[in-house]
């Protein structure tokens, strides 16, 4: 089975809950970032408890450790049960914002390779692959790779062998569900969701894919 992580980056607090509410059944997680956060606050995070599935905060966190945790102790202490953080910040960085998961019986992915056509100007010559190593090595508990490129997610798996690897791209990037569905261990769907004239019929038809 593949995870379904809806992207709520839904910049309005009712119309993300009514998404949220509608497609729960059909979901195993949602993923909160910038445009809902700072549209709703970070108590958005209360108001998606009731569904009851668990909620990353997708802040791509890179900064210094210092920061880095003191940013991962507001997203924990906020009703998080999950945080994204970047890699190519280097392994104290990472480390702080895992650790500060892990201290609140949380989870913290790392992004090794991201899934827009610019990515590529960065994430090459073994960078992705350097930051999966990292993720492994500092205790993650998964990585971020691309649905985008399925042979990257293959050659990443590699790595990360049985960490978690969940792909963005799906749909509205030109990412081909049956692609990678078989290769990660969830796939993180926005707009093919949230922007369908019915999200929830649209959940439930990826939901049948995943399953
Ligand atoms: O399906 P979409 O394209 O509407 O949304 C994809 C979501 O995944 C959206 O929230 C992006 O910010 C996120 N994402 C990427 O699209 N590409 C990446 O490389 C990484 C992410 C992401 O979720 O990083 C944690």
């Amino acid at each position: 089975m593949t995870e379904l992580i809806l992207a709520l980056d839904v910049p309005d607090r009712k119309e993300a809950l009514n998404i949220a509410e509608s497609c729960a059944p059909f979901i195993d997680a949602i993923k909160v970032g910038y445009p809902l956060v700072l549209s709703s606050g970070l108590s958005i995070a209360e108001d998606l408890a009731s569904p009851g599935l668990p909620l990353i905060a997708d802040f791509k966190v890179a900064d210094i450790p210092n920061t880095n945790r003191l940013i991962c102790e507001v997203v924990f202490s906020a009703g998080f049960d999950a945080v994204i953080a970047h890699g190519f910040v280097g392994a104290d960085a990472a480390r702080a914002c895992i650790e500060v998961a892990h201290s609140h019986s949380g989870k913290a992915y790392i992004v090794a390779e991201m899934s827009h056509p610019g990515a590529t100007e960065f994430f090459h010559d073994g960078v992705a692959e350097r930051i999966a190593a990292l993720a492994v090595r500092c205790g993650a508990d998964g990585i971020i790779a691309p649905a985008t490129r399925p042979e990257r997610v293959a050659r990443l798996r590699e790595i990360v062998g049985d960490k978690a690897i969940y792909s963005p791209g799906i749909g509205a990037q030109g990412g081909d569900l049956d692609a990678v569905a078989r290769l990660v261990d969830g796939v993180i769907v926005g707009r093919s969701i949230y922007a369908a004239d019915d999200p929830a019929a649209a959940a439930e038809r990826l939901s049948r894919i995943c399953r």
